[in-house]
């Protein structure tokens, strides 16, 4: 007998025990696009929003759009959107059906619907994750100009393919009716996430603008630099990818298919600006913090968190770890990861109020959550797009500054000999990343450790043109040595990191 499936219809059959939407779900009207639904994103801002729709704020229901994968719409749509919300801690694992997701769109698909939904006047805010890689930064930074998606939607503005096409001309056709601009939230894991998406579209813009000929003081440049606004936000919440073994077990325990079940942590953070000039549901009455200025929150998320991750997953897969908690349980890791916080720490500012020992005591105790099973190798993805923001920034702070480091260094030697060692010791396709074709040709060609990281450096955009970029990159070759002669012992002995 085949079970039927999470719906609309199948909603009051589930049992007690599992919380859902107890809101009028035909009476909400949309409010925010969401532009990338993953599973972060409906572990995170679509359950803040469900709390707000809970509340009796009903418009500000959510139109999710994927750019690209078919998977989340496939799964979600005959499901009317619904999704369990699995909260996972050791020993104990809460469920919650989310009901915020009004309609999902998938944009090569029907691109024009996407537009329509976004340029629809109730469409007030347009949140995104579309993850670092999809913002086409080039190595230096700015708009990766000569990328073909970018020339695609210059060259079709109407049929775009990038989030910066899909914004810039539903920003133009709401310019040209008199509508409002919509607020723009980026919710991705970037340093100044807000001012940066608002700085790379502002580039795409003036492209654009070149194009049609509309550079005359009245094109879309000018009004997104001077119109639109981009508050900056940091977002946090651990999402594993799920499993089969978990779709089994929510099945089970709703007695209904669910297609894609969201695995979570307890913990969740959203500190975000309050720049929003059309208004917002009122999320600070849900535990959102609302601030003037996001940077000291950011900061201390990607340098003390994804930094530690990123170090985890590196140096975990190479001591052939599968999970954060595993790679964590390890002596070694454990402290090296202290090591890494007591480096990044002095480059967080001072004055802004930030309590960074209990956010690292949380931090370890998050890492230590044993129902998670955070894969290693999907955090390892698209190193070269997450390293700059984690650990460059850091590192360069304390050249800067005079302070010695070790650690940080240590983790871009990691991520090069972890992609060193897919098709050796770890699995061709284990992770992934943008750069991979020319990584690849690279690290094949078995330079010394000291060219290979320069040529690394060159390819990733590391440390820019900045004066101490030699010194990064040498620091970071003596790793890579250790890491090639004998694996994570002999790196981790060289910091002082005693038998394991
Ligand atoms: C992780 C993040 O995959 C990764 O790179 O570091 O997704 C991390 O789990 C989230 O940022 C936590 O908020």
């Amino acid at each position: 007998m085949t079970r039927s499936h999470l719906s609309n219809a199948t909603l009051q059959r589930l049992p007690a025990a599992a919380g859902i939407p107890t809101y009028d779900r035909s009476r909400v009207a949309p409010g925010i696009v969401h532009l990338g639904v993953g599973a972060f994103h409906r572990a995170h801002q679509a359950a803040y929003v469900d709390d707000c729709l809970a509340a009796g704020e009903t418009d500000w229901g959510i139109i999710g759009v994927s750019l690209r994968s078919t998977d989340t719409r496939d799964a979600l749509a005959p499901q009317d959107g619904l999704y369990t919300l699995a909260v996972r801690s050791s020993g104990e694992e809460e469920l919650r059906v989310i009901g915020s997701i009004q309609s999902m769109l998938l944009a090569p698909e029907d691109p024009a619907a996407v537009l329509a939904a976004l340029i629809d006047p109730r469409t007030r805010i347009v949140t995104l994750t579309i993850t670092e890689k999809a913002y086409l930064r080039a190595a230096g930074g700015g708009l990766d100009a000569a990328h073909p998606d970018i020339a695609h939607d210059l060259a079709n503005p109407r049929m775009p393919k990038t989030a910066h096409g899909f914004l810039a001309e539903a920003l133009a056709q709401r310019q040209a009716a008199g509508t409002p601009p919509f607020t723009v939230l980026c919710c991705d894991n970037l340093p100044a996430n807000g001012a940066t998406l608002h700085r790379l579209l502002t580039e795409f813009a003036a492209l654009r603008d070149a194009k049609l000929a509309t550079a005359d003081g009245t094109g879309l440049f000018d009004h997104i630099a001077g119109q639109v606004a981009f508050p900056s936000s940091m977002v946090d919440r651990i999402v594993p990818a799920t499993t089969d073994a978990d779709r089994a077990r929510v099945a089970g325990e709703l007695g209904v298919d669910d297609a894609w079940p969201v695995m979570t942590e307890p913990f969740r953070q959203w500190v975000i600006e309050d720049n929003f000039s059309a208004g917002r549901p009122a999320w600070e009455k849900f535990g959102v913090t609302m601030v003037g200025d996001v940077g000291p929150f950011e900061d201390m998320k990607l340098r003390l968190l994804n930094g530690a991750h990123s170090g985890i997953a590196y140096l975990g897969l190479l001591s052939g770890h599968a999970t954060v908690d595993r790679a964590f349980a390890d002596p070694a890791i454990r402290q090296f990861v202290d090591g890494l916080w007591a480096e990044a720490i002095p480059t967080l500012p001072e004055d802004a109020g930030l309590d960074t020992t209990t956010y690292t005591a949380e931090l370890a105790e998050r890492f230590s959550n044993t129902a998670l099973a955070h894969r290693t190798a999907q955090i390892a993805n698209d190193g070269s797009q997450k390293l700059p923001q984690r650990i460059i920034a850091s590192a360069i702070e304390c050249l800067e500054a005079g302070t010695e480091f070790v650690h940080l260094t240590l983790v871009v030697a990691a991520w090069i000999a972890a992609c060193a060692a897919r098709g050796k010791t770890l699995p061709e396709t284990h992770f992934t990343d943008p750069l991979d074709a020319a990584l690849t040709a690279l690290l094949n060609q078995q330079l010394p450790a000291n060219e290979t990281v320069t040529a690394v450096f060159d390819l990733a955009g590391f440390a820019g043109d900045h004066a101490e970029r030699q010194t990064l990159i040498e620091l970071t070759a003596v790793h890579l040595v250790h890491l090639q002669r004998d694996g994570p012992t002999l790196a981790f002995a060289a910091l002082g990191i005693g038998d394991r």
